[in-house]
């Protein structure tokens, strides 16, 4: 696996420059290993039935847990590494016990923390591994911090001013479900991209589209598409705590939204519209193409861009990258939104 060493916008601690120098192509500066679910136990075991149960474990969790190796640790026992560092305002810091990390389960706080590490390092694996920081210029390769929180309400945010995420504990913890945490990571791959992005109704909603997108897009890679649940739906299991119908899906990239008839004025709604559209051209040139060249074409993006701007730069790289073929392919995408 290729890998940048190159550390771009990172507070870079004592701990982390005496450690990153052993790292090369190929390896990583440390490892342990953890105890997750890949991506969420909904998707896993292909139950609808899931609820949270004030957060007990379960025996039907059992199937769900995944023993992972974290990388691009620093090597000090606790989750901090080059692309993420764990805060968590509940519970005791996760520590290496024998440099593995205890197998934690979801009635742990510990186990949220090691969550939200693995899945933002695991988004920024992803993202080298289609070219970012090697053939491509490098995406968002900063270390994030990602605070749990006993957040009253059923939310998660993304706080441009301080490179930070922030993930609530309001019905499933959410953390417990990876493509909540890669929809965070989303919206600061772009702010990492084009700082301070999103600052109107149609950038805000791009945003929310590609935290969906990403969020199946980088799950899909590390844990093979789902069988079990319909790929096109994002957050089956933090979503069991507010929807009542199956599948249950916090949103899903293959609607049929049309612009403008559909726009109602809020982002995460009005994103579908631009999800779908990611959507149709990944399935036309495959997850490594399509994912390449809607990456790379945000970092022509404004923080206030439009939609039909940015389907125009998106077609325009398609173009540059893949030529013809594929732009033809991202511009009939946009073009059954409304878009183009
Ligand atoms: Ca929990
Ligand atoms: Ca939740
Ligand atoms: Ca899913
Ligand atoms: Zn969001």
């Amino acid at each position: 696996m290729r890998r940048s060493l190159t550390l771009i916008g990172v507070a870079v601690t004592a701990a982390l420059i005496s450690t990153t120098p052993a790292a090369s192509a190929g390896t990583t500066a440390g490892t342990a290993a953890a105890t997750v679910f890949a991506p969420n136990p909904v998707q896993t075991l292909g139950r609808q039935d899931l609820t949270d149960a004030k957060d007990a474990d379960l025996p039907v969790f059992a199937g769900a847990y995944r023993r992972v190796t974290l990388t691009d640790l620093d090597g000090t026992g606790r989750l901090a590494g080059r692309y993420v560092i764990v805060k968590s305002s509940t519970g005791k810091a996760a520590t290496t016990v024998d440099g593995a990390f205890p197998a934690w389960h979801r009635d742990a706080d510990q186990f949220e923390q090691v969550m939200g590490y693995y899945w933002v390092t695991t988004a920024q694996l992803y993202l080298q591994h289609l070219g970012f920081g090697s053939a491509l210029r490098p995406v968002n390769q900063r270390q994030i911090e990602l605070r749990i929180d006993q957040y009253g309400g059923d939310n998660s945010f993304f706080r441009d001013d301080k490179a930070n995420i922030s993930l609530g504990k309001g019905g499933v913890d959410d953390a417990e479900d990876a493509e909540v945490i890669v929809h965070e990571y989303g919206h600061s791959v772009q702010d990492g991209q084009v700082p301070g992005f999103g600052t109107t109704l149609e950038s805000g909603s791009i945003g929310e589209a590609f935290g969906d997108y990403l969020a199946v897009a980088v799950t899909s890679w590390a844990t093979g598409t789902p069988t079990l649940t319909p790929e096109a739906c994002v957050a089956d299991w933090d979503s069991t705590s507010y929807t009542s119908t199956a599948p249950h899906c916090l949103r899903r990239l293959d609607g049929n939204k049309h612009y403008p008839a559909d726009v109602i004025g809020e982002v995460h709604a009005d994103g579908e519209i631009w999800s779908r559209a990611l959507w149709d051209i990944r399935t036309g040139l495959g997850d490594t193409r399509a994912t390449t060249l809607i990456v790379e074409a945000q970092f022509s993006f404004t923080p206030d861009i439009t939609f039909a701007a940015a389907a125009q730069a998106t077609v325009d790289t398609a173009q540059r990258l893949y030529g013809t073929a594929a732009a033809n392919t991202a511009r009939a995408a946009f073009a059954a939104r409304g878009i183009l």
